[in-house]
């Protein structure tokens, strides 16, 4: 039977919602208006238009765009810290300007992602909330540690590389908030990848010592980059509808096979093994072919036991409650320039 539901709030990221639905059944004239809005919908959907703030979407839409784009919002914070640390340790002030660009870069992502989402009806509150809860996922990738200078480098050239793969095809997602958002982002994620393997190229021509370093960065990060994409296809919940709904243009199989073809010549050039017996050029399907990802590891540490979860939300939380004089500050100016306009307009 349709239903209507009302005063649902929106307010978990999730997607889930908060309470539980008061539901009616429509009436005849709702309904028929409902089937409209939806047929309308799924033309344009067809016709590959964007979808804007103030047009009609199902809620399963809204939803599901909300629980994607405050997660990427959050992974581009929680990816501040691993690279964060470093700040202070750059060898250089080359190196230590070029990374702090790079760290900045990344909060100015978060907050053009939390902007999109806003403008589905959810708060920048809400979603933090959700994160700082333990509620909200972020990338598996920020859990695990960085241990030495070059893990820097391998986050810029394999991190960013990968999310630059999954990336570009958002620029052509059917929500024209997060498509747009996402053009400038994929522009300023190139400059991380091409600064990440220069910066291991440098390395490389280094000692012995920092050869190995690199090789041990590469061992470390491989295979969770690899799983970063998602779960295989067959077990993505969310993919067949993310696709017929042009938000997920191209699947997590694709988007990783993708990926592999096209870092194992870079990994030549650099002079560093990808640590996959496996890894072989396969002639027929013109692809390489890969070793089994472990799943198990990727799946404790998206549910919270992965090497740094517990560390990277404490600094979260903590740095949000650090900040909180911040904000007050901010809301303390903002009424009284409002109470001081007001006096002069009256
Ligand atoms: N980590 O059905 P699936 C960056 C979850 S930041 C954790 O395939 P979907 C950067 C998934 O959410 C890059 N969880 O889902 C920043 C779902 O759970 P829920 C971040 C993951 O949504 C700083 C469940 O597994 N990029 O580049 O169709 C420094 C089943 O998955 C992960 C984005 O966020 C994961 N890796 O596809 C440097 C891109 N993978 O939500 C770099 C935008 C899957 O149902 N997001 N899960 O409870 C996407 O493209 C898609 O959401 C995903 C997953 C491909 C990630």
């Amino acid at each position: 039977m349709y239903t209507q539901s009302l005063d649902v709030p929106d307010g978990d990221h999730s997607g889930k919602p908060a309470l539980k639905a008061v539901a009616r059944p429509l009436n005849e004239a709702e309904l028929a208006r409902q089937t409209q809005l939806q047929t309308r919908f799924d033309e344009r959907i067809d016709a590959d238009q964007k979808i804007e703030p103030q047009d009609w979407m199902p809620e399963a839409y809204r939803k599901t765009l909300v629980r994607q784009i405050s997660q990427h919002a959050h992974s581009e914070i929680i990816g501040m810290q691993p690279e964060g640390n470093w700040i202070s340790r750059a060898p250089s002030l080359k190196r230590k300007a070029i990374l702090l660009a790079k760290v900045q870069d990344e909060g100015g992502h978060g907050l053009y992602l939390y902007s999109a989402a806003e403008t589905l009806g959810t708060s920048r509150e809400q979603m933090l909330d959700s994160l700082h809860t333990g509620r909200a996922k972020y990338s598996s990738i920020f859990n695990y540690p960085t241990l030495t200078w070059a893990d820097v480098g391998v986050i810029g050239w394999l991190v960013d590389g990968a999310a630059i793969m999954n990336q570009i095809p958002l620029c052509r997602c059917s929500y024209g908030p997060y498509a747009r958002a996402m053009i400038r982002v994929c522009k300023e994620e190139s400059f991380h990848q091409r600064q990440g393997y220069e910066s291991l190229l440098a390395q490389m021509k280094g000692t012995p010592a920092q050869r190995d370093m690199v090789q041990d960065a590469v061992n470390r990060w491989w295979w969770p980059v690899l799983a970063m994409f998602g779960p295989p296809d067959a077990d993505s919940p969310n993919s067949a509808q993310g696709m017929r709904w042009g938000i997920k243009r191209v699947s997590n199989d694709e988007l990783r096979q993708k990926f592999v073809d096209a870092t194992v010549p870079q990994a030549r050039v650099l002079g560093v093994m990808l640590p996959d017996p496996d890894l072989k050029w396969n002639e027929e399907r013109q692809q390489h072919d890969y070793g089994a990802i472990d799943w198990d590891e990727f799946w404790a540490t998206v549910n919270g036991n992965g090497p740094c979860n517990k560390e990277r939300l404490g600094t979260r939380v903590k740095a949000h409650m650090e900040g909180q004089w911040v904000r007050d500050a901010a809301l303390a100016h903002a009424a009284k320039q409002k109470a001081r306009q007001l006096k002069e307009v009256a």
